[in-house]
């Protein structure tokens, strides 16, 4: 399809949701890591929707795939529209990519029309925001941001494979991974429509609303060596078990988190070593995902919890490694691009609501380039980084148009 009227912005966005769900790892469900051939599928598919849409398309130094659609004249500073095109294992399908396939559709919807604005807009797939492969949380919007760390060039996926070995491996040159930042006087804003992930919008009955605040969080990996045996003949009360050990840890993570509003906290992955039924397991990893509103919540939760889990290993004669992997402190939404939002919300004929976001998004990582501001649209119950995460095609449309309606209300936009 090359472009789309306003009424068709749902039809063509659900379609196309389904196009990119089909582009999974697995069989048994939607999962999408970062630098894997289905990666390159999605991005070469998102690239020819961006080349129908009329823009220029180019994949940068990280693997992001960037769409652009020049204003009045060429090189003018952008607006950028973006979310990430990588998912969590068994994921819900509108997770980033309604944001990436809502943008490409307003862009689509300019060229139709043969509308040029005075400035150009880019629509961005981010390859890797939800970290799962590396633990690496917003790594394309932090690169695109000029935020990169080298360091995690270093980091191995569950196969052993590095980041850069990944990089190379997909036709990406480790050593220029700096090539992706952008430069702040050609970024004018940064807009990102994502699902709620929450049950706000639902409870108010409205399909879409303004995003405040993006919660901070703090991911961990926790190491726990104890010491394997024969479960048949050690007595309990000379058991190093880093498994019980690693079940006191988790309920305390739970424990700490239940006991505050302000908090969440998530064990999401764990992996017992040698993982035999007779074997007293030696060794455990696990990850721990803390995340709070305010800053100071979760930095106070996070040093109760590291005092409580060493307690707990040090009790069981266990040895524990605690690695913070991931952190990303609690942004505020630009004021005026949600001014902007809010009005283009009005004009497209509902209420406003305005709410905070317990889920990260690359705008947490965008901020530190440009202003953010964040159209969130509502999702069935609530429900995510679930296979029955679900939206309507009418709150795909709603969406759509209050993003189109920001474009045309930009600061001499109209
Ligand atoms: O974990 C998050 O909040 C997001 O889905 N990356
Ligand atoms: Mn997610
Ligand atoms: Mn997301």
């Amino acid at each position: 399809m090359t472009g789309t009227t306003t009424d068709t912005f749902g039809a063509e966005i659900m379609s196309r949701i389904d196009d990119l769900a089909a582009l999974s790892e697995s069989p048994d469900g939607l999962t999408r890591r970062y630098l894997t051939p289905e990666h390159r599928q999605a991005n070469d598919l998102v690239g020819r929707w961006m080349g129908d849409a009329g823009m220029t398309v180019r994949q940068d130094a990280v693997g992001n795939i960037i769409g652009r659609y020049e204003g009045v004249s060429e090189g003018l500073p952008a607006v950028l529209i973006g979310s990430h095109l990588d998912t969590v294992v068994m994921a819900g399908k509108f997770d980033g990519m309604l944001g990436v396939i809502t943008g490409i559709a307003c862009v689509g919807e300019l060229n139709r029309r043969g509308r040029r604005l005075p400035f150009a807009v880019e629509v961005v797939g981010f390859g890797d925001e939800e970290g799962v492969r590396f633990q690496s949380g917003y790594l394309g919007s932090h690169a695109l941001a000029g935020n990169f760390e080298p360091a995690l060039l270093e980091r191995r996926d569950a196969d052993d494979i590095s980041l850069a070995e990944a990089m190379t491996a997909f036709g990406l040159d480790p050593a220029r991974v700096g090539d992706a930042a952008r430069r702040a006087p050609d970024v004018l804003a940064y807009l990102e429509l994502h699902i709620e992930q929450g049950p706000v919008l639902e409870s108010q009955g409205l399909p879409v609303g303004v995003v405040t605040t993006i919660a901070g969080a703090t991911r961990l990996a926790v190491s726990l060596t104890g010491e394997a045996g024969h479960a048949g003949t050690v007595p309990m009360t000379l058991r190093h078990d880093a498994l019980a050990a690693a079940a006191e840890c988790i309920l305390a993570v739970e424990r700490v988190c239940a006991e505050s509003p302000n908090l969440v906290g998530t064990v999401g992955q764990i992996a017992a070593e040698p993982g035999a039924s007779n074997v007293i397991p030696g060794s455990v990893r696990f990850t721990v995902d803390l995340r709070a509103a305010e800053d100071p919540h979760r930095t106070t939760a996070l040093d109760e919890l590291m005092v409580l889990l060493e307690a707990a290993a040090k009790r069981r004669g266990v040895a524990i490694e605690i690695e913070k992997v991931h952190e990303a402190a609690s942004v505020p939404c630009d004021a005026q691009l949600s001014d902007l939002i809010a009005g283009a919300i009005e004009r497209s004929g509902w209420r406003v609501q305005r709410l905070p976001s317990g889920a990260g998004h690359d705008a947490a990582a965008m901020a530190g380039l440009a202003p953010v501001g964040m159209v969130f649209v509502r999702c069935e119950g609530g429900v995510s980084h679930n296979p029955a995460e679900s939206i309507t095609a009418a709150d795909a449309e709603a969406g759509a148009r209050v993003l189109f309606q920001v474009l045309n209300d930009f600061p001499g936009g109209s």
